[in-house]
């Protein structure tokens, strides 16, 4: 297996990220995947996730052990959606859980210091709570309805304020973005955020990366992340 990305990079390449790209089999097939990570990658996305719901464990296996290098050479870190078990033999560099899977105590006991923990939150109570349990980021959203997680009910931005200066994580804003709505979360206090359909569905992924991140304002500083 080709070396996985160092975990201390990894961590560096988190703390900087300001736009996470998700890979989703709902709206990109596998073979698309390595073409699409390089463009949005050219395009400023600073970490990505592989999320395949209805792949077979294989399948995923396959494509993250291609994606984790390709991704490594770049700097970058590959997180999967689920299935911790496979984030050691595919190289990845962590795992992204939901409020219903494994706990991020059980995952770390499991995976160790140096892997990444992601966590979904869906309101300022779970975002404190991922926190204190000790995820390395976290996701906070849908902030608005969205098809590619058509059975949540949209946050909005304006909660974002709740958790500005409580969190400390880095954490991203997800749910329904695209460039003016990111504009929108920026303006609540949003300086991250994760995209799905927007990068996947753009005819050139790597300008409606770019096109995110300026409306993220990308020379806002990163408060949550900065350290006493
Ligand atoms: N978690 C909260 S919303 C969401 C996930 C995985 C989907 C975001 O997808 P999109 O297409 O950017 O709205
Ligand atoms: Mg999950």
């Amino acid at each position: 297996m080709p070396p996985a990305l160092d975990p201390g990079i990894a961590r560096q390449a988190l703390q900087k990220a300001r736009l996470y790209a998700i890979l989703d089999a709902a709206y990109a097939p596998p073979e698309r995947w390595p073409e699409l990570a390089r463009q949005l990658a050219s395009g400023g996305a600073g970490i990505f996730q592989l999320r395949a719901k209805t792949l077979p464990k294989e399948e995923i296996l396959t494509h993250a052990r291609a994606l984790a290098p390709l991704l490594a050479q770049l700097g970058l870190p590959l997180i999967l959606n689920d299935h911790p078990d496979l984030v050691a033999p595919s190289g990845a560099a962590g795992c992204h859980l939901g409020q219903d899977d494994l706990g991020i105590p059980e995952a770390r006991r499991m995976l160790g210091s140096s892997v990444l923990l992601g966590l979904s939150t869906h309101s300022p109570c779970q975002a404190l709570a991922g926190q204190a349990v000790g995820a390395d980021y976290l996701g906070f959203g849908p902030l608005y309805a969205t098809g590619t997680k058509p059975d949540y009910r949209p946050i909005g931005p304006e909660k974002i304020r709740e958790i500005v200066g409580q969190v400390t994580l880095p954490f991203f804003c997800i749910g329904g973005l695209n460039p003016d709505r990111t504009a929108e979360a920026a303006s609540h206090g949003a300086t991250r955020v994760c995209v799905v359909s927007r990068l996947l569905l753009a005819k050139d992924p790597a300008a409606a990366a770019r096109e995110i991140l300026s409306r993220l304002g990308s020379g806002t500083r990163l408060k949550e992340s900065v350290q006493s």
